[in-house]
């Protein structure tokens, strides 16, 4: 899948630095926190002379807090401290938001190695591993790793299947391919812990995300236009006490209505509404819908987010009695 060429540049720029920096992107999912830490521990492993550290904007989310090297992530980064910086699952500078502190660690000033499965990426390091049809990041680690002979133990394999696991939401997306069935395999053999997986990431909610989720289920309206709509103002997230990254996965519910052309949820947030769009048709684009809205995305899944807020809106209508 991936040349042997490219990866052999990406171990010789390992190989000359004392001092690895691994970066992922704001607002961590776990693809981005598991290619990290995996990286890390695959790093220190095979280049124990060298220092390995951690870097995101963003802590490591308490959902992926049981996975090992989690916790060493910090926000704070001082360039001048790296040889060569490592970006994972970033598919442009600003998505780390770092671009705007430090310039620098993107212009070629450090050599840097970038590994990413968005097919948007900029190839903006000096070595890009870049591999549209992998299902995430940790998928190619995978790949990098068997192909340089480098061994996955049962921590290492932990990080790369959350990776595996919820870019496919959990095999299930249609980026679940064959070769992901093989991933996953490969994965297991080598002693990633599964059912830890399970239950710490799809099968465990705080009160107040399902509180959240309660107001988004008990809201959907259907619209004549075949469009299945929830809305939640900034008093459902007060008084379920759930902030604004706990609606995240409430939309694949609203989208699960049979026969809609397409689902939105609308949630306001500090003077803006966003709205969520999701589609299972091939004949709706829902990138288009934002874009009417300044927004953008996927065909299949896109958003937008407008200054304003929320107003209900009502419609009655008088029904006779009917004459006997
Ligand atoms: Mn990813």
């Amino acid at each position: 899948m991936i040349e042997r060429n490219l990866i052999q540049q990406a171990v010789d720029t390992f190989a000359k630095a004392k001092r690895l920096r691994c970066v992922c992107h704001r607002n961590p999912d776990g693809d981005a926190i598991g290619s990290i830490t995996a990286m890390a521990q695959l790093l220190e492993l095979n280049f124990p002379n060298a220092t390995v550290e951690l870097f995101c904007v963003d802590p490591a989310p308490p959902t992926f807090g049981f996975l090992p090297l989690a916790h060493r992530i910090k926000q704070e980064l001082k360039p001048e401290e790296g040889d060569v910086f490592i970006y994972l699952d970033s598919a442009e500078p600003k998505l780390t938001e770092y671009h705007e502190t430090l310039p620098q660690i993107f212009g070629g000033t450090w050599p840097s190695v970038c590994i990413d499965h968005h097919p948007t990426n900029s190839r903006f390091a000096t070595v890009n591993i870049i591999v549209p049809e992998a299902s995430s990041t940790c998928e190619i680690l995978v790949d990098i790793a068997d192909t340089l002979g480098w061994s996955l133990n049962p921590d290492i394999a932990t990080c790369l299947l959350t990776g595996v696991y919820t870019d496919t939401g959990g095999l299930v997306h249609s980026n679940t391919t064959s070769r992901v069935y093989r991933t996953v395999a490969r994965l297991l053999k080598a002693g990633a812990r599964q059912q830890m997986i399970v239950q710490q990431v799809f099968r465990s909610a705080k009160i107040s995300t399902l509180r959240l989720w309660g107001r988004v289920l008990e809201k959907i309206s259907i619209t004549p236009e075949g469009g299945a709509i929830s809305a939640l103002t900034e008093g459902d997230f007060r008084a379920t006490g759930a902030d604004y990254s706990e609606l995240t996965g409430a939309i694949d519910y609203v989208n699960a209505v049979p026969g809609m052309k397409f689902s939105l949820v609308l949630a306001e947030r500090a003077g803006k509404v966003k709205g969520s769009l999701r589609t299972l048709r091939d004949d709706v684009d829902v990138s288009k819908m934002a874009g009417a809205f300044q927004g953008g995305g996927h065909k299949k899944a896109a958003g937008f987010a407008v200054s304003g807020k929320l107003v209900p809106e009502v419609r009655w209508k008088v029904q006779q009695d009917q004459a006997n």
